[in-house]
């Protein structure tokens, strides 16, 4: 992101008069000098919603155990760097320079390294959003021979990861029971695999938009037909106060409407365009299910037409919703998702929207779409309504409020503090 003259022109009163301000790469071989460190290499990325590139190097340095620390030097704009720790006590040599792949410049720094005891790896990679250093996707992946019950020993294999530039999770496991030499691989196997969208809840609507993770849920056999357009859905989620609510603004992308009456009975309504939101509220009441299931839909005359699906005759108040245009406004209240009224950010829930697609009367649930599978009154496979850290659109940096990513080794990134000349200030010498 350039902020332009303003930028510039405080960047040359830091300078001498007369001097040019350094370039990326005397600042950068200033930095590694004063520290120790190698520039391994220097390269351009795409790391803003700006079409200016941004530069990176990439700068090891030889421990005395003949290890290797890592780190990436970024420049955001002129005058502001930044330095993300890499592979911080590596016992491995520093490794030789990466070749870039060719084609359009990457568009994320990525960090990859080896769980302990060999049993996987963490993933994560960042850029920036908005002016701010963000985290845009973390996983880990485990890879374990261990003893199960049900085999003795056995393989397994978990991961989970999150998309946040796609707005999506993915989850999966499986285990594989070995015969008792390890030589080969006996039945049974399970295999888990999971995907849903992230739903972020914000506290003001995202600059640039991103699409919602849709999935097809269901759909006829031989299908699709020749033109038929893909119903979707586009969901955001607004956190608003006095009330403090969370408003969800749907918009279905569909074909035919086919609309509902005020006073169709359930089955029937099933038989209509209809939306299905799916979630688990934090801390159900202990009599009632832990699972809701509210199904919203549109008149002809463009009236909402609301009602509980799940649980069955269940009498707390519904939702309030309206029509905007054609967009769905629906108000959850803090009681509607089990918060404590003050609980703003923070938290997450599984959390699905689903569209049941109907283009003709009587042909009940013919198309299925959503932001995840939904199995009914299974949690396990709903999708995730999601409030980070200060309502923010991407994860910040570090994860310590998620304890869950607290071992993905995504690094706080460091502002470089610059001398007047607009070079890296040495390190500061540690206090005795
Ligand atoms: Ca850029
Ligand atoms: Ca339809």
């Amino acid at each position: 992101m350039r902020t332009g003259l303003l930028l510039a022109s405080v960047v040359l009163l830091a300078s001498p008069a007369g001097a040019a301000p350094p370039t990326f790469v005397e600042q950068v071989e200033t930095y590694a000098r004063d520290r120790a460190f190698t520039v391994t290499w220097i390269s351009d990325y795409q790391l803003d919603e700006d079409p200016e590139l941004e530069h990176v190097a990439w700068l090891c340095h030889t421990t005395a155990k003949g290890g290797h620390d890592a780190l990436f030097v970024v420049e955001q704009d002129p005058g502001v760097l930044w330095s993300l720790h890499q592979a911080e006590g590596s016992e491995e040599p520093c490794p030789a320079p990466k070749l870039l792949p060719p084609g359009p410049p990457p568009s994320r720094l990525e960090f990859v390294v080896k769980l302990p005891g060999d049993s996987g790896s963490a993933t994560g990679s960042v850029a920036f959003r908005e002016g701010k250093l963000v985290t845009l996707s973390r996983g880990h992946s485990h890879d374990v021979r261990n003893a199960l019950a049900e085999c003795g020993h056995s393989l397994s294999f978990t991961s989970q990861g999150e998309n946040w530039a796609e707005l999506s999770f993915s989850q999966s496991s499986w285990y594989q029971c070995l015969t008792r030499d390890h030589s080969d691989i006996a039945v049974p196997s399970t295999i888990r695999d999971r995907r849903g969208g992230l739903i972020p809840v914000l506290a003001t609507p995202a600059r640039t938009h991103a699409s919602t993770y849709n999935l097809l849920i269901r759909v006829p056999k031989n299908w699709p037909p020749r033109h038929e357009q893909l119903a979707h859905v586009q969901v955001d989620a607004l956190f608003l106060e006095e009330p403090s609510r969370v408003r969800l603004r749907i918009h279905v992308t569909d074909d035919v409407l086919l609309p509902a009456h005020a006073k169709m009975a359930d089955k029937e309504l099933l038989g209509v365009d209809h939306l299905e939101l799916w979630w688990s509220p934090m801390n159900p009441a202990p009599e009632t299910p832990a699972n809701r299931q509210l199904a919203v839909a549109r008149t002809a005359k463009g009236e909402p037409v609301v009602r509980w699906l799940f649980p069955a005759h269940f009498t707390e108040p519904l939702p309030h919703v309206t029509l905007e245009g054609d967009d769905f406004l629906i108000d959850l209240a803090p009681a509607h998702l089990g918060l404590v009224p003050e609980l703003k950010d923070n938290w997450s829930l599984p959390f699905t929207v689903v569209f049941s697609d109907s283009d003709a009367v009587g042909t009940k649930q013919p198309v299925v779409t959503g932001t995840s599978m939904v199995k009914p009154n299974d949690a396990t496979t709903f999708g995730r309504l999601i409030a980070l850290k200060g309502l923010a659109r991407y994860p910040t940096m570090p994860n310590d409020d998620e304890p869950e990513w607290n071992d993905i080794p995504i690094p706080p990134g460091e502002n470089l503090p610059l001398t007047a000349a607009g070079l890296p200030a040495p390190p500061t010498p540690p206090k005795p």
